[in-house]
Formats: structure tokens, C-alpha cells, sequence
């Protein structure tokens, strides 16, 4: 086996699969970050099994010493720090910075659950009727599968498993092949940090289908319970409909076409860095990006003109550098990026080279090896409406649409159209304007002055609509996700005493 072969990990134990795929850094494509062994749908299940198996052993350690495990992985990702980022970096061509604060985001996760684990509430509740007494506790729901995209490949993952595993959960986690050698070593800080016994934390390494698969084939046979999924609305239809067949839940965080309004007391340097970071930070690849840019008519045309020129003067080239924009993350996305030109249509203006950064299509101040990247030029295309591919369908690449409103009530219309509804932004001066859009918007989570994307881990974060189904992550409100209520009466009074037909009268 060599050091980059990177294996499904099955009650501690490395399964190799039957195809090995390779996962390439995107900015020097000749660079193989690992090897990847890919599992089939067997395998899932038999990880499920596993976890299945861990989980009773794993719920009867005490709450506050499983939140010790958590405090433990906190602090070893942090030392590991660097050394991770880095790996995020070569891996999918997140810029370093970015990659530290992703990997800043995995010890927020466990710095807001380490204590949890001595909270974990349950009630005590009144009841009508004397000397009986009513308490509520959550349970552990048991296994949870997590399925997780490679823009995010060590922060999204945390926000399900770290919650999963203090609630007394056992997991089997599927990365995204793409970031293979990032998971393997996210998995390897966990197990080793919290020390976690075998089976306890299992995850396999398999392509969308045969995972699919083995989830269907674990949903029967009852050793999965829950499922977190996040990826595309269309597979996160497929695997709520899954999960609904076998009388589950799962908790799908989708996509996002998200809107930044400017309205007419917008201050407009703010606006404009924040359309640029949203719109081309992590080259557009977040859930939370920018979709489309929504300006009144009075500073559409100020608004275009400083966000075209920031575009162009924003550094794209080698993550490891300070730059915006690195690489795209892998073949797949840049394909997409390809397609989603064709979406310009012939009423849109578009600023910006379609297409790959080349020497015959190259970018001033490009900061890289162009032709041994998957480096791309950023797009604004302006004159986006309803009823445009480009306005209602997420593009998850560094394309970026403009538009504009003439009243308030339009600007909200427009904002909601697309049936998304993750994360909406407001740049205003007027505290009426910012209350109403919070009121009115679709949306999951709402920015005044600042950018859709960059959701910080304590607050629920989450969509409604096609980016998901209403689920929320982070914070404390996830822990509804890997807990079931369960309730106790007891009574005392030494007779049986009936609900609703024994109540004590005044
Ligand atoms: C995602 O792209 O799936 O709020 C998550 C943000 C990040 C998380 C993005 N903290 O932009």
C-alpha cells in the first residue's frame, strides 16, 4: 500500500475497494495528492453495520466525558492547524488563508460542544394530576450517515460529526473523493484526539451511486437512522425521498443562488468588497456565494462599474499565495463553469474572458502556472431577470450575475424568485429597510452590510426552499438533528390514575 493510497476505514481497520481513482492538486495537476480506493455499496453497509454495532458501547460513556473527547479533538485539529490547512490547500486549491480559517471553524465547532456534553437538558414538566411526575431526556438517535461536498472538505464535515459524536451517535461519513487525502487526515485527527473506540467513527470512500446504494441497502436493514447530506438539490431530493421510504430523517443543506441588494443608501465600497468576496472568494464555490447582485436603478450603473473593476484588479493564481481566487476545486466544477457560460445569453452583458486562463486568453497579475492549473477567469454578466437559467439556477463557479429593482417591494421579489432561499444580503443605511428585508426574505440566514457567505458556527445555519429542507446546522439547534426527545411519566400515588379522565378539579 503506498503512503498516498487512501482506504475506507471499517471498525478501525483500513478495507480496500475495487478501483482506484486519483484526486490531483488543481493547481498543479501533475501533483497527485492521493490515490483513492474506491468502495462499492457493500461496504457502505458493512460500515453501518459497524457503527451500528459501536453505538451502544459509545452512547454509555458519560455525556460530559464524550465532551471531553470533543475538547481533545479541538485542541489537536489546532496544533494540527497549519499542517491541515495546508493539505486543504494542495488538495482542492483553496486559497491558505481561507483554508486556516475553514480549519479555525472545525475548533469553533468543538469549543461551542465540548460544554454540551454537561448540559444535554432534558425538562422536568408539571403533570394534572398529583403525585406524578413528568421528565423529558434526549436520546442518542443512533447511527447517522454524513455525506459531505469537497468545498468544505474539513469545516461542513465537523458540523454534523462533531454534534453526532457528543450526542452519543456513532457515524459512517462519506467525503467527497476529491478531497480524499484531507478527509483521511480530519479522520485520523478525530479518532486519535478523542480517542474513539473502532467502529465508533468509520468512513468510506465511494462514488455518489454505490453509496446511495449501500445507504438504501443500511436504511433496511436498520443500521443507519439518520442522514446528513450536504451537495446538489438533486441529490439531497434523492436522499430525502431515500430516507423517507425507510421512516428517517435527514437534514440536507443544498445549494444556494444567494442575492446581495443595494439599495439606494448602500454605501457602495462596502457593497462592492462584499459582492467580491462573496461572488469570488473560494472562486465561487460555497453554498453561501453570491448569486446575483440586485442594485436600484439609481446606483446600478456606480455599483457595475466598481465591481467590474475590483474583479479585474482581484489576484487569481496559486493558492499557497495571498490570493483571492485559486484554482477551481476539481475537473468536475470546472466542466460545470464551461456549461454555465453557455447560459449567457444574447440580452446579458458580460464582463470578464469566458473561459480557462491560458497564454493566448491570459489575466493581468495572474499569480500562477497557468497551464498547470485549473485556473478560470471570473464572469459578471449583468441584465440577469427571471426566467434566465443564469438568475434561477445556482452556477457554483465564478460567475456572478447582475440585476436591477426599482422599488423595495420589487427587490425582494426578485431576491426570493429562484426558489432558493440560504443566505440573502442587504446593504443599507436605513435600519427599515434591513428589518423588512429580514422580514421578508426567503431566506435561512440574512446579512445587513456584510457578505452572504461567512456564516459563523453558533448561529443555526441553514436553508429553506430548494437549498434544503429546513433543517439547521451549527449552533445548538443541530443537536434536535442527532436527538430524539423521549418522555417518562412516574407516578407515585401507589393507584392508577388516568390522563385525561382522573384530573384534578379545583
Ligand atoms: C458551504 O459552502 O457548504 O458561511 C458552507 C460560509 C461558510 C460555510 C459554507 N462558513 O460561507
Amino acid at each position: 500500500m503506498t503512503d498516498k493510497l487512501v482506504t475506507s476505514i471499517i471498525d478501525g481497520k483500513p478495507v480496500e475497494g475495487t478501483r482506484t481513482i486519483t484526486s490531483p492538486n488543481p493547481a498543479h495537476l501533475d501533483d497527485t495528492v492521493a490515490e483513492i480506493s474506491l468502495a462499492q455499496a457493500q461496504t457502505f453497509a458493512d460500515a453501518a453495520a459497524s457503527a451500528k454495532r459501536a453505538q451502544p458501547g459509545w452512547a454509555a460513556v458519560p455525556a460530559p466525558v464524550r465532551g471531553r473527547a470533543i475538547a481533545h479533538i479541538g485542541r489537536l485539529v489546532e496544533s494540527n492547524a497549519e499542517r491541515l490547512a495546508a493539505l486543504v490547500t494542495r488538495e482542492i486549491g483553496k486559497p491558505y488563508v481561507e483554508a486556516l480559517g475553514e480549519v479555525r471553524e472545525v475548533v469553533d465547532t468543538c469549543d461551542v460542544f465540548l460544554g454540551e456534553g454537561r448540559r444535554l437538558y432534558g425538562q422536568t414538566v408539571p403533570s394534572e394530576m398529583p403525585d406524578k411526575q413528568l421528565f423529558t431526556f434526549r436520546n442518542p438517535v443512533g447511527t447517522a450517515a454524513v455525506i459531505t461536498a469537497g468545498n468544505f472538505p474539513v469545516a461542513v464535515p465537523s458540523w454534523y460529526i462533531v454534534p453526532a459524536l457528543l450526542c452519543g451517535n456513532t457515524v459512517v461519513w462519506k467525503p467527497a473523493e476529491y478531497s480524499a487525502a484531507v478527509s483521511r487526515a480530519f479522520h485520523e485527527l478525530f479518532v486519535r484526539g478523542g480517542g474513539l473506540p473502532p467502529g465508533v467513527f468509520n468512513v468510506v470512500y465511494a462514488e455518489g451511486a454505490d453509496a446511495q446504494a449501500g445507504l438504501e441497502q443500511a436504511l433496511g436493514a436498520g443500521t443507519v437512522d439518520k442522514v446528513g447530506f450536504t451537495g446538489s438539490p438533486e441529490v439531497g431530493r434523492e436522499i430525502g425521498a431515500l430516507t423517507g421510504r425507510h421512516l428517517q430523517t435527514a437534514c440536507l443543506e443544498l445549494g444556494g443562488k444567494n442575492p446581495l441588494v443595494v439599495t439606494p443608501s448602500a454605501d457602495l465600497d462596502l457593497a462592492v468588497e462584499g459582492a467580491l468576496f462573496s461572488g469570488f472568494g473560494t472562486g465561487g464555490q460555497r453554498c453561501t456565494s453570491l448569486g446575483t447582485a440586485i442594485a436600484h436603478e439609481s446606483r446600478h450603473a456606480e455599483f457595475l462599474e466598481r465591481f467590474t473593476a475590483a474583479v479585474e484588479s482581484a489576484t487569481i493564481g496559486d493558492p499557497t499565495g495571498d490570493v483571492l481566487m485559486g484554482p477551481m476545486l476539481d475537473e468536475k466544477f470546472a466542466r460545470r463553469y464551461e456549461e454555465f457560460l453557455g447560459w449567457i445569453e444574447p440580452h446579458h452583458t458580460r464582463y470578464g474572458t469566458p473561459g480557462r486562463i491560458t497564454s493566448e486568453q491570459p489575466r493581468d497579475g495572474f499569480a500562477g502556472e497557468a497551464a498547470e492549473g485549473l485556473y478560470y477567469h471570473p464572469v459578471i454578466v449583468d441584465g440577469v431577470r427571471p426566467g434566465d437559467r443564469l438568475f434561477d439556477q445556482e452556477t457554483f463557479g465564478p460567475i456572478v450575475g447582475v440585476t436591477t429593482y426599482r422599488d423595495f417591494d420589487e427587490a425582494i421579489e426578485l431576491a426570493n424568485a429562484p426558489g432558493y432561499g440560504l443566505s440573502a444580503s442587504i446593504y443599507t443605511s436605513d435600519p427599515a429597510d434591513a428589518l423588512a428585508f429580514r422580514e421578508r426574505i426567503g431566506a435561512g440566514m440574512v446579512s445587513v452590510n456584510n457578505s452572504t457567505s461567512g456564516a459563523e458556527v453558533h448561529l443555526p445555519f441553514g436553508g429553506n426552499g430548494k437549498s434544503g429542507n429546513g433543517s439547521r446546522l451549527s449552533g445548538l439547534w443541530v443537536i434536535d438533528q442527532f436527538t430524539r426527545w423521549q418522555s417518562m411519566n412516574w407516578d407515585y400515588s401507589g393507584k392508577l390514575q388516568k390522563a385525561q379522565m382522573d384530573v384534578a378539579e379545583l
